[in-house]
């Protein structure tokens, strides 16, 4: 249950999940408890407009213990992270944010005894020795990208700080997030946003993965249902202390145009499959996460046609 006194961080707030589960956060607590934070201010007037905002770089140790200090947050969401496409090009700085960010919130939560802390895993915890179907919670992790090794590493973190100093750490394994309000910077998965942009322009969509590519994938309101679901189910139902398989549907380009086209027949695609294939290729296809379904009761609502009826229909609306 959420406790509408709490102030709350959202650390990353203007990015593609950070700024939908901003606003969810802020009709739950009321906007004035709910501060977003990022490295620059944002764009969206919704998100602009409904509470404060707060400059702030997360490796900043000292900026991260003033604004701590002065809001008192009782809960913290740490979104902020390089994803899988753009680690590749800057290795070290990937490791560097993803590492010290997360160190520096559980950290600043345990000094500043934060009740709840949540951060998000992904998919790309798994690698080429995972099994690809119907990947199980506890498997075989080889990740090859920078993102996917510091994703699993804190994962172990998460678990390490719950286990040894008792901070209560929530964590789940998303797969790509499709939607229509804030564009995806930087990952594998990120096409198949684009894909939808491109669709209601008329334009040709060139895919930078081929045709026969399945990844697992969700659609955004699953995500900050899932997201708030956990961070709110009581802390006996929460077993998994690393993080949680979280899984809604699973398709290729190949099936997500075909599902575009009963919208709009003549769209075209055309593939030029780069270098995230190979990092896509590397991914499971599809996750099993009966786990979470058991744990806190998981069940996504959105499947690959009602996902892009919805999509179509209100990137429509945006763009009129
Ligand atoms: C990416 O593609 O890097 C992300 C992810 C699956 O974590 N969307």
């Amino acid at each position: 249950m959420a406790n509408t006194t709490d102030t709350v961080l959202v650390i990353g707030a203007c990015g593609q999940l950070g700024s939908e589960l901003t606003l969810e956060l802020r009709n739950m607590y009321g906007g004035a408890n709910v501060v977003a934070a990022d490295i620059a201010a944002p764009k969206q007037a919704d998100l602009r407009d409904s509470g404060p905002f707060e400059k702030i770089d997360v490796l900043d140790v000292k900026a991260m213990g003033e604004l701590a200090s002065k809001y008192k947050f009782k809960q913290i969401y740490h979104l902020a992270a390089v994803l899988s496409a753009t680690g590749e090009k800057n290795p070290k700085f990937a490791w560097k944010l993803n590492m010290d960010g997360l160190f520096n919130v559980l950290d600043l939560a345990l000094e500043q005894k934060v009740e709840r802390v949540y951060w998000p895993s992904s998919i790309a915890v798994f690698g080429p020795s995972t099994p690809r179907q119907n990947t199980p919670q506890q498997t075989i992790m080889d990740p090859n990208t920078v993102y996917g090794i510091s994703k699993q590493a804190g994962e172990r973190w998460c678990a390490y700080y719950f286990e040894k100093y008792g901070l209560d750490v929530r964590s789940l394994r998303y797969p790509g997030l499709i939607g229509y309000k804030a564009l995806p910077g930087g990952g594998t998965t990120d096409y198949a946003v684009d894909i939808y942009h491109k669709a209601l322009e008329g334009e040709i969509f060139e895919c930078f993965l081929s045709e026969n590519t399945f990844l697992p994938m969700m659609y955004m309101p699953d995500a900050i249902k899932a997201t708030l679901d956990l961070v709110h189910a009581p802390a006996e139902q929460i077993k998994v202390r690393d993080s949680y398989n979280l899984s809604a549907m699973s398709f290729s380009p190949e099936e997500i145009t075909a599902s575009i086209r009963k919208h709009i027949p003549d769209f075209e695609i055309v593939y030029k499959p780069d270098s995230r294939q190979q990092i896509a290729d590397s991914w499971p296809q599809s996750i099993d996460d009966s786990t979470a379904q058991q744990d806190w009761g998981w069940k996504p609502a959105f499947d690959l046609d009602a996902m892009t009826e919805d999509m179509l229909l209100n990137l429509k609306k945006m763009k009129d």
